[in-house]
C-alpha cells in the first residue's frame, strides 16, 4: 500500500513537471524562439568541422614562388580571435600544395570552437619554411555569426579585394 502511494506520488509529480515543461517551453526548431519561432537565438559557440581554402595566392607579393626554385608552399591555417587577441587554432602544414587548387581540412573529429560568435576573427594561410620564418600568404577577417542569416551550414568568406577565399563548415551550439 505504501509502495502504491509512492508510485502514485511519483506519477503525479512527473505529470506536473511535464505540464510545466509544456506550458513554458515553446516548440521551436533549434536556434529559434519567440511566439512565431522566427527569432534567432545567438549561439553560444560555433564549431568548425571543415575548412576549405577556395583560393590562395599563387605567388608571394613580390611575384616570386613561395619556396625557392619554383617551390610550392607548405600550407597551414591559423584562426585568430582578433577581439580578444587569442590564437584559436593552428593546423599542421601540408607540403608542396598547389596554391591554385582548393585545400580542405576535415576537422569533424576535433573540437575547434569559436567561443564568441559575435567577435571578429581572422583565418589566414601560411607557408611553413624550415630555414627562415614562415611566409604569410593571406587571410580574411570575419564575424562568425550574423543574426537573421538562418544559421548557414557553410560560411562563405570572400571579398573583392581579398587574395584568399574560404568555406567554413560549421555547427551552431546553443
Ligand atoms: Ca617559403
Ligand atoms: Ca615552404
Amino acid at each position: 500500500m505504501k509502495l502504491n502511494k509512492i508510485i502514485l506520488m511519483g506519477l503525479i509529480l512527473s505529470v506536473l513537471t511535464n505540464c510545466q515543461k509544456d506550458g513554458t517551453e515553446k516548440r521551436c526548431d533549434k536556434g529559434y524562439t519567440g511566439s512565431n519561432c522566427d527569432q534567432e537565438i545567438t549561439p553560444t559557440k560555433i564549431q568548425i568541422t571543415k575548412i576549405v581554402a577556395k583560393t590562395l595566392p599563387p605567388f608571394d607579393t613580390d611575384g616570386s614562388t613561395w619556396d625557392p626554385a619554383g617551390g610550392k608552399p607548405d600550407v597551414y591555417f591559423q584562426i585568430n580571435d582578433l577581439t580578444s587577441s587569442n590564437v584559436v587554432f593552428v593546423s599542421n602544414y601540408s607540403s608542396n600544395i598547389n596554391p591554385t587548387s582548393e585545400l580542405s581540412l576535415d576537422l569533424s573529429g576535433s573540437n575547434l570552437l569559436l567561443n564568441s560568435p559575435l567577435n571578429k576573427y581572422s583565418i589566414v594561410a601560411w607557408d611553413h619554411d624550415d630555414l627562415d620564418s614562415d611566409d604569410f600568404m593571406g587571410g580574411i577577417q570575419f564575424i562568425p555569426y550574423h543574426k537573421g542569416e538562418k544559421f548557414p551550414k557553410i560560411i562563405q568568406l570572400n571579398c573583392s579585394g581579398c587574395n584568399t577565399s574560404w568555406e567554413l563548415t560549421v555547427e551552431y551550439l546553443f
